[in-house]
Formats: structure tokens, C-alpha cells, sequence
């Protein structure tokens, strides 16, 4: 039901309403019977107490229904993650390298670049390689957010659908100047990144070892 930058984004945003909404109505559901019962039960009006030895179909409703909410709310959740997980077979490959403080990409064809260039409405495989220690790699606009953990390599796939240009942050505090790891994410039109990508620099190295 929500537009953004990603089929992602907008399916985060749904189920982030969707969550919001059915704990403000559960809140003020029982609100308003605990207020109810605090006037209608009072001891004024029931000077004798009475037990009540159980009810089980309102038992079994009130397992019921937050069992349904839940496993709804674990469901549009996992289709959502399985997008970022699902590496579709035509999708392109590009590094991450991210290192104390700063990010840098690497391409399939060897090119390198402090901004993240991805073409529209093509899936991307993003490889997440640290050079020293732990970062997280963060794009707020698209609700994506994946661990870069030394000694591993993590993924994940992003599908823009929306020309821009997108803050990259570091979301997991790796240093003296953590708060300055910026950089950005850039969609472009598939032709200019074609363009782009195979205009290379001569002095182009490899990322050693990687
Ligand atoms: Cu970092």
C-alpha cells in the first residue's frame, strides 16, 4: 500500500503500519475494559466477592486471536526478508567493502567507486566484506540493514525502482569516527550505468585478496 524506493521499502512500510495499528487497538480495547471494569466491579457496588472458576471458550478466544495476529505478523515479515535473501540468477554482483571509517564498491569487471552507481529495476547482489572490524551496513531509504562481520562474508540483494540519490550509513558503531561513515547510493537509469560501468580508469587495482 505504500510507494518508495524498493518493493522492500514499501513492504517493510505496510507491515510496519500494519504492526503499529493492531497495538494501538489492542491498547485501547483493553483501555477501555479496564477503566470499564474498575467502575462497574468496584467494591462499593460489590461489597461480597465472587469467584469465577474459569470460562474456557473465552479461553480458547484469547489464545486464539493473538496466535492469528502473530503468525501474521511472522508471515508478511518473512515474505519481505526472503526478498532481500533471494538472489535472483540474473542479478548483478558488486563488493562492499567497508573498513574504519568509509565505504568503497567494487565491481564485477574490476571497477571501483565511493559511491554505490546501481542501474533501475535491476536486482543487485551485495557481497559485504569487512576489512578490519564490525559495521552495518544501512540504507534507511530502502529499510535495509545487514551486519558486515569481520572474518565473514555477509549478502544481500537490493532492487531499486526509483531514480535517486540515497544516504548509506554505518549502523553499528565501529570506531572513532563511526558517525562520519557516510556514503551514497545512487540509480541511475540501466543504459548510463552500462556506460558508466565500463568507462574504467587505467589505474584501476583490484581490492587485494578480495
Ligand atoms: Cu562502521
Amino acid at each position: 500500500m505504500f510507494t518508495g524506493p524498493s518493493t522492500y521499502a514499501s513492504e517493510v512500510d505496510s507491515i510496519m503500519l500494519f504492526i503499529v495499528a493492531s497495538s494501538v487497538a489492542l491498547l485501547l480495547i483493553i483501555t477501555v475494559v479496564m477503566i470499564y471494569f474498575v467502575f462497574r466491579y468496584n467494591k462499593k457496588r460489590n461489597p461480597v466477592a465472587e469467584n469465577i472458576e474459569g470460562n474456557t471458550p473465552l479461553e480458547i478466544l484469547w489464545i486464539a486471536i493473538p496466535t492469528v495476529l502473530v503468525m501474521f505478523m511472522f508471515y508478511y515479515g518473512y515474505v519481505a526478508f526472503a526478498d532481500i535473501r533471494a538472489v535472483p540468477a540474473n542479478s548483478l554482483k558488486v563488493k562492499v567493502l567497508a573498513r574504519m571509517w568509509s565505504y568503497s564498491y567494487e565491481y564485477e569487471n574490476g571497477k571501483q567507486s565511493d559511491t554505490l552507481f546501481l542501474p533501475n529495476g535491476r536486482a543487485t547482489k551485495l557481497d559485504l566484506i569487512s576489512a578490519d572490524v564490525n559495521h552495518g551496513f544501512f540504507v534507511p531509504a530502502f529499510r535495509i540493514k545487514e551486519d558486515v562481520i569481520a572474518g565473514k562474508i555477509n549478502y544481500l540483494v537490493l532492487n531499486p525502482k526509483e531514480l535517486g540519490s540515497f544516504d548509506i550509513a554505518c549502523s553499528e558503531y565501529c570506531g572513532l569516527n563511526h558517525s562520519l561513515m557516510y556514503s551514497k547510493l545512487v540509480v541511475i537509469p540501466d543504459a548510463d550505468f552500462k556506460k558508466w560501468l565500463s568507462d574504467m580508469p587505467k589505474d584501476t587495482i583490484k581490492i587485494a585478496g578480495k
